[in-house]
């Protein structure tokens, strides 16, 4: 018996509050489960919406950005949010195995996801591309990862006729249930703004994101649950930008691996969400982005991924386009934590290696 227990103390404790049950839970009216489904879930979702200051700064004109910060989710990224309703309804399928291509952030999130409904998990990647942290969530969620002599495009293609060949689900954004995940995040958007921003700044790889999320928009203006539409700014860094230039990227390059990414699956419906928004797709060089991630870390205290940072470059890379007042929502798709190797190449900090271990030392470095 403990201590606490013979003295006859008796200590109440508040039960912590969790409050949000995943996204499924908390959308299931919106999205196409029944009560058959079983929800597969790591409590995905309810992420914040932060304000930018610096960013509201730099631009002027009454302007206010927020992030809506998607790399705190399980995984540390959106794609938990595609994942809960694709595994979940893999699972109400009685499948039992998934496979999908990889910039690596789908493969993290698959292979959690699968592994915690009891299927396996089958990744294909492109060998050498994908950023450290990625690789190693992959392995240590259990997934089977092939690394291919290609790029993401071409791994695409042989899980597509690998998937229609066998029975194994293809867990990409070409899985409907994928986007229907992903839409929530346009719903907590709304939600909490109480309306719909005027622009919503997304980074494009194979555009399911930006589908997603104008999905969820329209159906909550249908339902009046906003009063506007926002316009969709699409962003692709300028080596893999197939959605500004219109064509196919043979060989698409950029710092940004996560959307390092060709010829995109869902080109057709993103020229769609840009013609119904009155959108812009623009694209920023890799010096742009690796700008906008090194203001994001040291002046907002948010670490996201290269790719993500390219929504807030090629933000103020459009400012002189916003008009005054306009509520703006920058999507920051990963966690800044996926690419070390990035980070400790790309920042302006102040680095004091092999330093002598004693105040004289330390205190000349502060400069006291
Ligand atoms: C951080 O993981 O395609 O336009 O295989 O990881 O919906 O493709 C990742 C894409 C943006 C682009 N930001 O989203 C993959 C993969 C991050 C990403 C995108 C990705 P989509």
């Amino acid at each position: 018996m403990s201590l606490i227990k013979k003295l006859g103390i008796s200590i109440k404790r508040k039960p912590i509050k969790r409050e949000w049950l995943g996204l499924i839970e908390e959308y299931r009216n919106w999205l196409p489960v029944s009560e058959q489904t079983p929800i597969i879930t790591l409590q995905e979702g309810g992420t914040p919406l932060i304000p930018l200051e610096s960013i509201n700064q730099l631009i002027g004109k009454g302007v206010k950005v927020y992030a809506k910060y998607d790399g705190l989710n399980p995984t540390g990224s959106f794609k938990d949010r595609g994942m809960t309703m694709a595994i979940s309804k893999a699972k109400e399928a009685g499948c039992e195995a998934v496979i999908c291509a990889s910039t690596g952030n789908t493969s993290a999130s698959a292979a959690a996801y699968a592994r915690r409904a009891g299927m396996r998990a089958f990744v294909l990647i492109p060998d050498g591309y994908v950023a450290q942290g990625k690789l190693a969530q992959a392995l240590v969620y259990g997934a089977e990862v092939i690394a291919i002599n290609g790029n993401f495009d071409l791994a695409l293609d042989i899980v597509r006729e690998l998937s229609e060949k066998y029975p194994i689900t293809l867990v990409n954004s070409v899985n409907p249930f994928r986007l229907q995940g992903q839409k929530t995040a346009a719903f907590e958007i709304i939600d909490f703004l109480n309306d719909a921003p005027d622009w919503l700044c997304i980074p494009m790889g194979n555009a399911g994101n930006i589908t997603a999320y104008w999905m969820g928009f329209e159906e909550y203006f249908k339902e009046n649950k906003s009063t506007k539409l926002p316009k969709m700014m699409g962003f692709q860094a300028s080596g893999s930008a197939p959605l500004v230039l219109g064509k196919i990227i043979k060989e698409p390059e950029t710092i940004a691996t996560a959307i390092r990414i060709g010829n995109p699956v869902n080109k057709e419906k993103a020229m769609e969400v840009k013609k119904k928004s009155n959108g812009e797709f623009i694209s920023v060089t890799d010096k742009e982005i690796i700008e906008a991630y090194k203001l994001l870390g040291k002046e907002e205290g948010i670490f996201c991924e290269p790719a993500s940072a390219s929504s807030v470059a090629g933000l103020l890379k459009c400012k002189e386009n916003i008009p005054e007042k306009s509520t703006i929502v920058c999507v920051l798709t990963g966690n800044g934590l996926k690419d070390p190797d990035c980070a400790i190449e790309n920042n302006d900090a102040s680095f004091h290696s092999k330093v002598d271990a004693n105040t004289t030392e330390i205190c000349k470095i502060i400069g006291f």
